[in-house]
């Protein structure tokens, strides 16, 4: 069967591109045709400084966030990345196969480290070969993830194949992204040109998992938009980036594809489309936040789920890990 991996840095601020552009699609691949392995990948999330109170504060409330949305840490394999060593394990053989030169290509790296490169800490700069282990550690054919992680998953791939050369084998596969839908990049509600991110200074600019039904419907009638009607074909949003970023979430939150919903609401004015926007999200986030909210009642039990998930997935990396040492040549 194939096998499923994608991963979620419990970094606070869980947010809509985050729902739409990942949660929402593992959700939507957990059946029974597909393996489905989803993590909180906190040693992602400290290259980058996280108050150690709030990082296990954030892995817990994304956990919940995980299973409110849908995940079932029976079908799944729900858990935390530090729990599961394997993952350093083999981002330390990939940090000695992949090259210097591929990791400073980065789009990430060059937005994330910004002008004084010389003060990012190490970890953010093979930020790459750690996301590449946590996916091939997994033999993971599948891996769905936001449009921001496509060079990422690149890099992947040809740490897969130099590996795959540089030993003569034919070990690990290469995976497969899968990018697709409506949102897979979804923008600031404050500039159409700019990703929704966690890390935006300004609350205004995302709607965040946890923000209530108020929240969200003052944020949507804020949301910047241009002065003309919505058109009825996706031509018309040429050139326009905010309306084009409002039809989108839209249609995802609907499972609808765009075209449907401009047949629907072309020739409306943004005073009538809004209020539509805000309800629809307010009825598809609402039980979201509030089940999240009743989950984080009870911390031991996320705790429980997040041991149980870490041991099922060691199953799966332990005999992988195993072998890459043999291949690489390590006495065992
Ligand atoms: N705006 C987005 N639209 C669609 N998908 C998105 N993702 C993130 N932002 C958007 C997808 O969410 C998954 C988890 O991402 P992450 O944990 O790596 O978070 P991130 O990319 O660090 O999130 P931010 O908000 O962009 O954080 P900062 O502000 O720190 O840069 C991934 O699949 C990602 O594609």
């Amino acid at each position: 069967t194939p096998r499923v991996f994608s991963g979620i840095q419990p970094s606070g601020n869980l947010h809509l591109g985050n729902y739409l552009g990942a949660l929402k699609r593992f959700v939507d691949m957990q059946g029974p045709e597909m393996e489905t392995v989803y993590c909180m990948v906190d040693l992602h999330a400290i290259t980058v400084w996280q108050d150690p109170k709030e990082l296990a504060h954030s892995t817990r409330e994304l956990c919940a966030g995980f299973i409110a949305a849908g995940i079932d840490p029976e079908q799944s394999i729900l858990f935390n990345q530090s729990q599961v060593p394997e993952h350093a394990q083999l981002a330390w053989i990939f940090n000695c196969v992949a090259r210097m030169g591929w990791m400073q290509r980065m789009t990430q790296w060059k937005d994330k480290a910004g002008k004084n490169q010389q003060n990012a800490s190490l970890g953010l700069f093979a930020y790459p070969s750690l996301m590449a282990a946590d996916i091939l550690i997994y033999h993971a054919t599948h891996v769905p993830v936001g449009e921001d992680q496509k060079q990422h998953l690149e890099l992947t791939r040809d740490i897969a194949i130099k590996f795959n050369n540089d030993f003569g084998v034919d070990f690990f596969p290469v995976t497969e992204p899968v990018i697709e839908g409506a949102a897979t990049r979804v923008m600031s509600l404050r500039d159409g040109t700019k990703k929704m991110s966690k890390s935006d200074p300004s609350d205004m600019s995302r709607i965040n998992m946890t923000d209530d039904a108020d929240a969200i419907a003052q944020k949507i009638r804020k949301a910047k938009t241009d002065p003309d009607a919505l058109p009825s074909e996706i031509d018309g949003l040429e050139g326009r980036p905010d309306a084009r970023n409002l039809i989108n979430i839209y249609a995802a939150l609907a499972d609808r594809s765009v075209e449907q919903v401009l047949a629907d609401v072309g020739g409306k004015q943004f005073g009538e489309f809004k209020p539509m926007l805000a309800e629809l999200a307010v009825a598809k986030l609402s039980p979201i936040s509030s089940e999240m909210a009743r989950l984080m009642n009870d911390q031991a039990e996320i705790d429980r789920i997040l041991a149980r998930g870490a041991e099922r997935a060691r199953a799966i990396t332990a005999p992988i890990l195993k072998r890459t040492y043999e291949i690489v040549g390590m006495v065992s």
